[in-house]
């Protein structure tokens, strides 16, 4: 048998690609298995958001293993000997593996840039003509032709998805913002509602608008959110995908309670939902009638619930709505 000179050894490449196999494998798993780290996904919108998080938790990982690895590595294999006084190899630089560590990360960031665009087009982000049209040309036409309130509403926010566009939405609810409450108005069956109920399933669309300060209409478990601004409407547009109840967070600090500016979102099957909008229609229009309905107090609006106490003090509905307006006027004044 012929003896080696040298002591045999696992090639370089071999190392390199199993290293490479490794840390695609786990930053794969991890990016598959994040998901309990989110809230649950309640809206046809959520997948999208998630699968471009899944993403960047795949890459991120993937990176975090690779100059880690190669710190730890580094500290190991080039650590201080015994007995070595050197100042160690003088290495000036390497101009190929820089423009290789420089072209690995600008076509991550370019991928991640068209991806996640594409996620925003698929939400109907890119629908609300205001949002992408820009240039000085149409915010001109804007200006010259008369304020439509239907075209500013849809200026900015998220829109309808490419599927979606010119169908519209099965339900519009004009959101109000303002320190610190959300109320929400359904124009059509005339009710005022301190939370929101949409139906299972159904295309909603909300009109967003704030009476004072910037506040930011947020629902974790729908992975929506929409900023809401005094005198510039937004609108947005989900489809909830699960029944149940969610918190409605403003995401914008807006003031000394912002942290209390929360409300909740009622999603019910098309059937429940029917009832409350009945019922809620209903004690709308007997609000000034002497006689009481037996509704269910908490589903009643503050408006609502107050209305027969406010009467006791010679308070009537007209005189509220004064003063509301009153109120308004004022802030809106303040922060001009
Ligand atoms: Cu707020």
């Amino acid at each position: 048998m012929q003896q080696n000179h040298h002591e045999e050894t696992i090639p370089g490449s071999m190392w390199t690609l199993a290293v490479g196999v490794l840390v695609t494998v786990i930053s794969l798993w991890v990016g598959k298995n994040l998901s309990w780290t989110m809230p649950e996904q309640a809206s046809l919108q959520a997948p999208l958001v998630d699968n471009l998080f899944d993403i960047l938790i795949t890459i991120g990982t993937a990176l975090f293993l690779l100059t880690d690895g190669a710190i730890i590595y580094a500290l190991i294999k080039f650590r201080h000997r015994p007995g070595d006084e050197t100042d160690a190899a003088p290495i000036k630089g390497n101009l190929p593996l820089e423009i290789f560590w420089t072209a690995i990360p600008a076509i991550i960031v370019i991928f991640l840039g068209i991806y996640s665009t594409d996620v925003f087009r698929e939400m109907g982000g890119l629908e609300p003509p205001g949002h992408h049209m820009g240039g000085s040309h149409s915010e001109m036409a804007q200006v010259m032709t008369a304020p439509d309130p239907d075209n500013e509403s849809s200026k900015y926010g998220v829109g309808a998805a490419p599927d979606k566009q010119n169908v519209p939405a099965d339900l519009q609810v004009k959101v109000t913002g303002l320190q610190f409450a959300w109320l929400f108005n359904y124009p059509e069956a005339g009710i005022m509602s301190g939370e929101l109920h949409v139906p299972v399933g159904k295309e909603v669309k909300l009109e967003l608008v704030a009476t004072d300060v910037l506040h930011a209409f947020w629902v974790p478990q729908f992975r929506i959110k929409q900023d809401v601004m005094p005198g510039k409407p937004s609108q947005m547009r989900f489809v909830a995908t699960k029944t149940g109840v969610f918190p409605i967070v403003c995401a914008e600090l807006c003031g000394s309670y912002h942290g209390g500016m929360r409300s909740k979102i009622y999603v019910h099957t098309q059937e429940e939902y029917d009832a409350w909008l009945e019922e809620n229609a209903i004690a709308a229009k007997n609000q000034d009638a002497v006689e009481t309905v037996a509704v269910n107090t908490q589903d009643l609006s503050d408006e609502e619930f107050l209305a027969p106490y406010s009467s006791d003090l010679g308070i009537d509905r007209d005189t509220l709505s004064e003063i509301k307006s009153l109120a308004s006027a004022i802030t809106e004044t303040a922060y001009q």
